[in-house]
């Protein structure tokens, strides 16, 4: 139906006759008795036949042997005599705890899905639905997959009132009433989407955690956490519960929280220990401390790694992990001090504790020094700690790409994060390796994310933003995946594979994030929102604020000078060549030049323009093209439900409208700063 619920997991019905003579065949799934009692093999079995029943219009039957060629097999090697009869030798090895084999019998004409682990089928079932619904040919397949990253988490800053914080999509599938939902039915659905695409784990609550999710790790609430567990479980989810540093203060009787005091790291032992007999497979617990006003060790003269290593300690003999967020910097600078960077502060709290962490710590590094705009420099930080275990942190809901009110297909930006060289070993120190644990050889590595879901029908607000949560868990699988590949899949399995629709969706989310930025901030500046809820433009919202966020706009010139010769000395957190790149104004690219410099707006870009004539251009050229999604979207009208197209041409109305917005206010800021007057006489307000 035209709700979007089902997401990319609709199954709809083939529409080609021969692709589904090809498939039909296949409607026949063979299990071995002993398997099916793991519960994660049942939801694989349970998505199987829910895929194929829906692309095939009729059940599968469900058997515990293959007499009756061909079949889909599963099963786990060495334990089946199908699937190992299927495989070539020593296949077996290659494939690690969560990959899988999927593989053609050229015998029996069987495929097998073989892995080492029930859940290595699981995904090995996504992967074949995959394969069915966006249309291709099953014959002789041939597939090995393990994914690069361990750790492939999202991040929910769901509250337990029911709130969410930074969420565009309704209330929280979680929380209602401050207590955990009963509706576990929505929270299988959505373990459902997340494994499909590859995720391994969550965190169920907020960073900032309030006074009532404080409690979540006591007898009080830990059964309910515990429900929820159960459910991620089945489908090879971990599941983590965001901490706050002060608990032993604020529910544990105590009256200090220094990690170094006796009584303090008894309390969390405890704790511990109360977590660990709820739910034995508990992953850990995610902090965001000494932050934006949140407690943590600095409180007690101790540094991160005391704080860090006092909850590693207590989580250790149950082998729990604690993530802590390097999202540090002070939030209370006085706007008229120029020395205070905040795009210096992770790096300057965290580099010099490398080594110092506990080997059950990840570090949490946000993808950019700032936060999650719509175009930063990579994180100095990444990679910058050899000793020290670290995952990246990509924001899925859009608090500065539009707030799922805008298209942003932010897959091509994640990449570039990926593909970025920090020559931290040389050349080749890409953060994809650096976050896939193999240029430090780190114990544990991947990738967290802020989920953009909530209660909305279609999960994410805006139906095309589905595509990022998708998108996501794919490059945290495989970051080797290309964008347009991520959205053919996604588009593919949403709306059916006819191939203009596909590639006009395709090209749509392609170009989304480049409008985006077009219309919005200049030149890697940033920032430029409204205060508080960050939708919508006002130049000067954080001008003069204690964020640390400015642009430094006057009437001769913009940016922040953030060189070593004359600024904030940021760029020498840079590698070998970055730093000269960034250093330089010859060589800093046009997109971060005002992030690195401030410029004369006569200044000429490379691209041949001067800065203003830039901001002008992009700001006339971004709205217009945004104003063209909404009508290259309404060709499309007779091409899908028309629930689902309806959904998207009103966001994308919206989006129109307000990139007009966006346009007039910027422009009309720099004209009035600088009073020169655009080339092509447009108009300015
Ligand atoms: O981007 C900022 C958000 C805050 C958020 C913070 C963080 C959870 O505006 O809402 O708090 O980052 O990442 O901790």
């Amino acid at each position: 139906t035209g709700d979007g619920y089902q997401a990319w997991l609709g199954y709809r019905r083939i529409p080609s006759s021969d692709l589904r003579e090809q498939y039909l065949p296949y409607n026949r799934i063979m299990i071995e008795e002993h398997a099916e009692r793991d519960v994660i093999i049942q939801a694989a079995i349970a998505e199987l036949i829910r895929g194929l029943e829906g692309m095939l219009g009729q059940a599968p039957a469900v058997l515990s042997s293959c007499e009756q060629s061909p079949c889909v097999a599963l099963g786990i090697f060495g334990s089946s005599a199908v699937i190992d009869g299927a495989i070539q030798e020593g296949t077996s090895s290659k494939v690690c705890e969560e990959g899988y084999v999927i593989r053609t019998d050229n015998l029996t004409g069987c495929i097998v899905i073989g892995a080492v682990s029930s859940v290595g089928i699981l995904y090995g079932v996504f992967h074949l639905l995959r394969l069915l619904s966006t249309g291709a040919d099953v014959d002789g397949l041939d597939i090995l997959e393990n994914p690069v990253n361990q750790l492939r988490m999202v991040n929910q800053w769901d509250n337990i009132d029911g709130s969410i914080e930074r969420g565009y999509a309704g209330k929280s599938i979680f929380y209602a009433d401050n207590k955990i939902t009963s509706d576990l039915e929505r929270i299988r659905d959505y373990a459902r989407l997340l494994a499909s695409s590859g995720i391994n784990a969550i965190s169920m609550n907020n960073v900032n955690v309030h006074k009532y999710e404080t409690m979540l790790i006591t007898p009080e609430y830990l059964p309910d956490v515990a429900r929820v567990a159960d459910i991620f479980r089945a489908y090879g989810i971990k599941l983590f519960l965001s901490v706050n540093y002060a608990s032993p203060l604020e529910i544990g009787g105590l009256t200090t929280a220094d990690p170094l005091e006796p009584t303090v790291r008894e309390w969390w032992r405890n704790v511990a220990s109360d977590v660990y007999a709820a739910i034995p497979d508990f992953g850990g617990f995610l902090v965001k401390a000494d932050s934006e006003n949140r407690p943590g060790p600095f409180t007690y003269g101790r540094n991160h790694a005391e704080g860090a290593n006092m909850l590693a300690e207590a989580l250790e003999p149950y082998s729990g992990i604690v993530i802590w967020r390097c999202f540090v910097y002070n939030c209370k600078q006085d706007w008229r001090d120029r020395k205070t960077d905040r795009a210096r502060a992770a790096y300057d709290h965290f580099k010099p504790l490398d080594g110092q962490f506990k080997e059950n710590v990840i570090l949490q590094v946000k993808n950019g020094p700032i936060d999650f705009q719509v175009r930063e420099p990579v994180s100095p930080l990444i990679g910058a700690m050899p000793a020290t275990n670290q995952v990246i942190e990509f924001q899925i809901t859009q608090e500065y790409t539009g707030q799922q009110r805008h298209v942003c297909y932010l897959v091509p930006q994640w990449k570039e994060v990926l593909d970025f060289d920090t020559h931290i070993k040389g050349e080749g120190s890409t953060v994809k390796r650096i976050v896939d644990g193999s240029l430090h050889g780190s114990r544990y590595s991947g990738f967290a994310a802020v989920s953009n879901i909530g209660d909305d029908a279609n999960w994410t607000g805006h139906l095309l933003a589905q595509a990022n949560l998708y998108g996501y868990g794919r490059l945290a699988w495989n970051p080797e995946l290309s964008s347009e590949q991520i959205a053919e899949e996604w588009i593919r399995m949403s709306f059916g594979g006819e191939s203009d629709l596909v590639d006009a969706i395709l090209r749509l989310l392609m170009d989304s994030w480049g409008i985006y930025e077009a219309y919005t901030a200049p030149l890697g500046v940033g920032f430029m929102v409204s205060p508080n809820h960050h939708y919508g433009p006002d130049v000067e919202g954080y001008e003069y604020s204690m964020w640390g966020t400015y642009h430094f706009a006057d009437w001769q010139g913009v940016g922040v000078d953030r060189t070593q010769a004359t600024g904030t000395g940021y760029t020498t957190q840079y590698t070998g060549a970055n730093f000269d790149v960034y250093e330089s104004l010859d060589t800093c690219p046009d997109n971060l030049l005002l992030f690195f410099h401030h410029v004369p707006y006569t200044h000429v870009l490379h691209s041949g323009k001067t800065v203003i004539q830039h901001i002008y251009d992009t700001h006339f050229e971004g709205a217009e093209r945004a104003a063209e999604l909404r009508d290259r979207w309404a060709k499309l009208a007779d091409r899908m439900d028309e629930g689902l197209h309806q959904q998207v041409a009103d966001r994308l109305a919206e989006q129109a409208e307000h990139a007009k917005e966006w346009r007039d206010r910027i422009n009309t800021y720099f004209y009035r700063r600088c009073g020169i007057a655009d080339e092509q006489g447009r108009e300015i307000y």
